[in-house]
């Protein structure tokens, strides 16, 4: 089993409603069980300024799921929650984002397939729920999510 972190995110429609949604079929993944679920916080729009707010948070699994295994899960959930990857641009609103942040202490760099999740520690939104979750969680090279998430906090 491992232990692995996904990002959840909305920002059309119920975004509260879709996120809970998003958990209970996390919870329904074949050898897999969810953990823990951070809290959800309101959070302005990265990237692309000009699109509605995020609701954003983190859920923590125990999965037999291989990466690319879940991976495939997490848009297959994506999709039936609504996202339309062709009707908006990369970066753009979305029903559902479902990232995968953390697969143990995996380092993978493969199409599509990028863990630790590529901008992790440069996203308020992404290290303040999985701070939440485990305040001593730490990303293979990179160290303790804390100290990247003070080190934002310190504008370096
Ligand atoms: N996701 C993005 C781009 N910008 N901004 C916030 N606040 N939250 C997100 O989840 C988010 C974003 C692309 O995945
Ligand atoms: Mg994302
Ligand atoms: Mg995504």
């Amino acid at each position: 089993m491992a232990r692995a972190f996904v990002g959840l995110g909305s920002n059309l429609g119920d975004r509260e409603r879709t996120l809970e949604r998003a958990v209970e079929h996390l919870g329904e993944l074949p050898e897999t069980a969810v953990v823990a679920v951070s809290s959800c916080r309101d959070t302005a729009p990265v990237g692309i300024v000009d699109q509605p707010r995020f609701l954003n948070g983190a859920v923590e699994l125990d999965t037999a799921l291989p990466p690319r295994q879940l991976l495939g899960a997490l848009l297959e959930i994506e999709r039936s929650l609504g996202r339309d990857r062709a009707g908006a641009p990369p970066g753009g609103p979305r029903t559902l984002d479902l990232d995968l942040l953390l697969y143990g202490d995996a380092e993978i760099d493969e199409p599509g397939l990028r863990v630790p999740h590529p901008r992790l520690a440069e996203r308020r939104f992404v290290l303040e729920p999985l701070v939440e979750l485990d305040p001593a969680l730490e990303a293979p090279s990179q160290g303790p999510l804390e100290a990247l998430l003070a080190k934002l906090d310190s504008g370096a």
